[in-house]
């Protein structure tokens, strides 16, 4: 093949060897179909991978072979045969009998490079000796992938050593559990597989960085404006107080008041949550009950699992020239409306989460037949961080979340809970002067400012907690 031509891949292997699960793991496609019973491909489906409207590389996700002892040994009947593919579909292609195989064959037939997809659990039979037997007597380059479809190891070492002897390069690969960094790294082997494909490879492996890069940039973006307008929030309700039933309404509007306040909070919370999914394409998205991210915003567990520890926080508040307790405007004359009675008394748990601070400013404005009650700023010094860590939670999820996993996963028998708690909140882990700058900014935002130099050390610390995140270190901090 050219070097300026893009590079065709043509996955091979057994049905239910996870090659629609490989395919769509490297072309970040999870609407590829993958299934438990096998065959559920049928025809070569081409999937290209498309970036700023070119095409960097193209996957060719095939059915499993037919009758590989068949070809193999047309193949061995035919020593003399400089190009076997090709000739195997030219004279094939009309018989029912092996139409599936030619399908399987032609892309190979056409040049395309094979990537074989076992599943490295199995035992090997004499069918998968067969195909890879033919596999490398078709003469093209080659790797192979072992996948494991469960977690039995013992026949791993076996399939290295029959692999070694037919491909040029043979990666241990896991479709369900590949993060950004592995994926990477597979597509930098195939640069092993055909010297005249490094070119090619090298630059489709930068546009993948640059593209990466970009998302990180826009889920910053994201993030950003989430905390922006989450600690800059207010919501009002007006109390008729001409009525003689006022007092029992004033009770109703402040017990809507602060759901409404939560709401807004979760739907801000929701929306950036869409974003941060769509920018690294994902559409099937399942989530464990376990979840952290399933917990409600307000909930305890979350206050509990993110955010700063009371130190850091108290270090923080004093930086930020912020009181960590309650804030409430307390000019309310008579009024019985205290913050905790008010907040306490919607939310149940709350409280705990946010260390028995008010979650925001509760302020009432009279006026003549009407007071005007209104909730916020965000005064909690806590809950920003706790924000914060939630969406990090959610970004490094989307960002190392295999698109081959679907909810086929969710249900097999010796399914691994999902447990996303990190031991340490990712603002914990922040050197203390970014904590006390970002403890800043949100101070800065509570007061309904937008300071652009600490927005801008803000945008490089989040920025840099995200790229920390692709480099498939996860597993030390959480089994995501
Ligand atoms: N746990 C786990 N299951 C996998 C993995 N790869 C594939 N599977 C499962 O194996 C089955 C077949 O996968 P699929 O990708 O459709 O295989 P194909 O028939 O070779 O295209 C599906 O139920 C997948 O969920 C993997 O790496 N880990
Ligand atoms: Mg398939």
């Amino acid at each position: 093949m050219a070097a300026t031509t893009t590079p065709v891949l043509s996955i091979m292997g057994h049905p239910n060897a996870g090659k629609s699960s490989v395919v769509a793991t490297l072309t970040e496609n999870d609407r590829i179909q993958i299934d438990k019973r096998a065959g559920t491909t049928t025809a070569a489906d081409h999937y290209p991978v498309v970036i700023d409207g070119k095409t960097v590389v193209e996957f060719i996700d095939t059915p499993g072979f037919q009758n590989p002892s068949f070809i193999l040994e047309w193949f061995q009947a035919h020593p003399d045969e400089p190009d076997l593919a090709r000739a195997f579909v030219d004279l094939h292609c009309a018989d029912p009998l092996y139409v599936h195989d030619c399908t399987l064959l032609r892309p190979v037939a056409e040049g395309a490079a094979i990537i074989l997809v076992v599943d490295g659990s199995k035992r090997i039979k004499e069918k998968d000796r067969a195909e890879i037997e033919l596999l490398r007597l078709t003469g093209r380059p080659r790797m192979a992938i072992l996948n494991n479809t469960t977690n039995v190891t013992e026949y791993m070492d076996q399939w290295q050593d029959l692999l070694n002897k037919a491909f040029n390069a043979v990666r241990e690969f896991n479709a369900h559990r590949a993060t950004y960094d592995e994926r990477m790294r597979l597509m930098s082997a195939l640069k092993t597989i055909d010297q005249r494909w490094e070119d090619r490879i090298d630059e489709t492996i930068e546009t993948f960085a640059h593209d990466w890069d970009r998302r990180i940039d826009q889920t910053v973006t994201t993030v950003l404006e989430l905390l922006k307008k989450a600690l800059a929030l207010r919501v009002t309700e007006v109390v008729n107080i001409k009525d003689r039933a006022a007092p029992v309404e004033r009770e109703a509007v402040k017990a809507k008041l602060v759901e409404s306040f939560e709401d807004a909070l979760r739907n801000l919370e929701v929306k950036a949550q869409d974003e941060v999914r769509a920018h690294f394409r994902h559409n099937v998205w399942n989530l464990s009950p376990e979840s952290i991210l399933q917990k409600d915003l307000f909930s305890d567990e979350v206050g509990k699992a993110l955010g700063l520890s009371r130190g850091q926080l108290a270090l923080v508040g004093a930086a930020a020239g912020a009181t960590t307790g309650a804030t409430l405007d307390l000019s309310l004359g008579g009024s019985t409306l205290g913050a905790a009675a008010l907040f306490g008394a919607a939310t149940g748990g709350a409280l705990g989460a946010f260390g028995g601070a008010a979650l925001a400013k509760v302020d009432i404005q009279k006026a003549i037949g009407i007071e005007r009650i209104s909730m916020g700023p965000v005064t909690n010094a806590r809950f920003p961080f706790v924000l914060l860590d939630r969406i990090l939670l959610y970004c490094a999820r989307a960002m190392n979340w295999s698109h081959g996993r679907q909810a086929a996963d969710e249900d097999a028998p010796n399914r691994v809970p999902e447990r996303d708690v990190p031991r340490k909140a990712f603002t914990e882990e922040l050197p203390a002067d970014q904590q006390k700058k970002l403890g800043k900014f949100f101070a800065a935002l509570r007061k309904g400012k937008e300071p652009r130099d600490l927005e801008e050390d803000c945008r490089e610390t989040i920025r840099g907690v995200l790229r920390g995140l692709s480099e498939s270190k996860i597993d030390s901090r959480a089994d995501l």
